[in-house]
């Protein structure tokens, strides 16, 4: 396997950065989680430009244009002879010194790992998935802004060990005031009065890629949308609930806090967004040839 590491393909076990890298050190840096279907990356523009805004709001310069970065994914991907693939794409503030200090980092750090993409279980789309609310509560956008995909993750990873002590595989993150704002890795939508809603993400969310994609499927068919503040009881009492991200995709939701959703069956607008989003993987990206 080859890893793009600062300008060059290098072999896995040759890929290695410094124990001084403050992306180690402190979570200093910004990343990005995407996917390609057969030869196509999906939305990769719009993930690139997530990026440049998560560095940004870090006061991160990235070193490399964003068609540079393009290309050098586009390399990775070709070098590893990958169709379908997760692709991590990492720039951290690079290495410095044992200090916080970001001025003692000379050179940002950018590094592609291209692999093969590891899926939930096909049961999960299917049956739906059953989820809890975590008891650690979303980080405060005026402390460390959820909207900024960087590499301090903790928050997310405590709430993740939530979801697994409670024998689920993700948990909702309410914000300090007890508004539905995400999960660990997805976005949330639920089905209500026939109106599809999600959290407004300035509560304390990321802006993600595939959330992003189901607003535009549901603007194009008519479906009532609104951004909208969302309690528990929102939930629990919503036709459908489902989630949404690089790797899951759309994920139907049917039980959380062990109290079922509507009838514990994936709902039919979550159905039918389902075979939308799979139609959008087939041309909404860049296509490279192996
Ligand atoms: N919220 C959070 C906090 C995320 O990290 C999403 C929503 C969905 O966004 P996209 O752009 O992917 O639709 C994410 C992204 C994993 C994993 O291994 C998942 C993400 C990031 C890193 C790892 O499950 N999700």
């Amino acid at each position: 396997m080859k890893i793009y590491l600062n300008g060059k393909l290098v072999d896995k076990n040759k890929a290695h950065i410094s124990v001084f890298d403050h992306g180690l050190l402190y979570g200093d840096g910004v990343f990005e989680g995407i996917r390609t279907y057969d030869c196509l990356v999906f939305r990769l523009k719009e993930h690139i430009d997530r990026l440049f805004k998560s560095a940004d709001a870090i006061e991160l310069k990235i070193p490399m244009t964003k068609i540079e970065l393009i290309e050098a994914i586009i390399k990775t991907l070709k070098a590893n002879k990958l169709r379908d693939a997760y692709i991590r794409l990492v720039v951290t503030r690079g290495e410095g010194d044992l200090g916080l200090d970001p001025r003692k980092c000379g050179k940002p750090t950018v590094f592609i790992i291209t692999d093969k993409i590891v899926l939930y279980p096909s049961e999960f789309y299917q049956k739906g998935l059953e989820i809890v609310t975590a008891t650690t509560r979303r980080n405060l956008a005026q402390a460390l802004d959820p909207r900024i995909k960087s590499l301090n993750y903790l928050n997310n990873i405590l709430a993740k060990i939530d979801a697994i002590k409670s024998g689920t595989e993700e948990a909702i993150m309410l914000t300090h005031d007890e508004y539905v704002s995400e999960c660990t890795g997805d976005n949330i939508f639920i089905v209500a009065n026939g109106e599809l809603l999600t959290p407004p993400v300035d509560i304390g969310a990321l802006e993600g890629i595939t959330r992003d994609a189901v607003i535009n499927v549901a603007r194009r068919h008519d479906i009532p949308f609104y951004e909208k503040l969302l309690r528990m009881e929102d939930l629990y009492n919503a036709n459908e609930v489902f989630l949404t991200g690089t790797a899951a995709e759309i994920i139907p939701v049917i039980n959380i806090d062990e109290r079922q959703i509507a009838n514990g069956k994936p709902g039919k607008l979550t159905l039918r967004l389902m075979e939308e989003l799979k139609e959008i993987t087939k041309t909404d990206g860049v296509k490279y040839a192996l």
